[in-house]
């Protein structure tokens, strides 16, 4: 598999022992989190690790993202170990800027998306267990970088229609219900503190605007951001 790097100015890679201010882009489907990332594609100092569905679409032929909604008994355990090995080869890769932006990363995959269906009770506490093992090793013994973490905070009626909207053919069938639960884990997670480990400062914007006017709620995360390139 492999995610899309996007990299600007290349050269301007000179400082190869101090690693990147890296900052993670949450938020529930269908919050924005790529046409934030795509904001930030006009500046130099950043690279853009935007998230491998197109991988988990395609595995050796395999649409893994498909056969998790058409199925989630059989095949979500099966998915959420291919996100969480996509996610890990997200944050060890060597980028070759001051700053790293990353769409998601393995705790939303474990605090929210693992959470919600080991809740719901779509995975068996067995697979829980073992997902829940490969986070805990992994966290701790691999470094996992995090600087900030901006929050898309949008309500779920709102992504309900964008996802519609949208028509990715895998996602015609999550409910509103659906994302109302990963809603209030994100909250629950990044807000309210109550949930797993929040790695880094947060940052909320309100994602329920529409795009003609959220490229000034952008802005307002471009300073916590683009200084740190100085
Ligand atoms: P955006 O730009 O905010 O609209 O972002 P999306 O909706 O393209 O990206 P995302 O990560 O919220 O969701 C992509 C699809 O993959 C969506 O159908 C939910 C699913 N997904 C993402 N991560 C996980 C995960 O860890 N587990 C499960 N079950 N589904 C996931």
């Amino acid at each position: 598999f492999s995610v899309t790097v996007k990299v600007l100015n290349l050269p301007k890679m000179n400082n190869t022992s101090k690693r990147p201010f890296t900052v993670f882009v949450e938020g529930n489907i269908g919050s924005g989190k790529t046409t934030f990332l795509e904001h930030f594609c006009q500046f130099e100092d950043i690279t853009l690790l935007t998230e491998p569905v197109e991988a988990w679409r395609n595995l050796k032929g395999w649409n893994l993202l498909d056969l998790m909604y058409k199925d989630p008994a059989k095949w979500a355990m099966t998915f959420q170990s291919y996100v969480s090995l996509t996610m890990l080869d997200m944050h060890c890769k060597v980028t070759p800027t001051p700053i790293k932006l990353m769409e998601r990363s393995l705790y939303s995959a474990r605090y929210c998306f693992v959470e919600q269906i080991m809740r719901n009770g779509t995975l068996h506490p067995a697979q829980f267990a073992v997902l829940d093992e490969w986070f805990r090793f992994i966290h701790n013994h691999i470094p996992i970088e995090a600087d900030l973490i901006v929050y898309l905070k949008a309500s779920p009626a709102i992504v309900h229609e964008r996802i519609k909207q949208r028509a990715r053919s895998e996602e015609q069938c999550v409910p509103l219900s659906y994302l109302e639960s990963l809603h209030k884990l994100h909250e629950d997670w990044l807000i309210h503190k109550t949930l797993g480990e929040c790695p880094a400062p947060v940052l909320v914007l309100d994602a329920d605007l529409d795009l003609s006017e959220i490229t000034e709620e952008y802005k307002r995360s471009e300073h916590q951001i683009l200084r740190q390139a100085v």
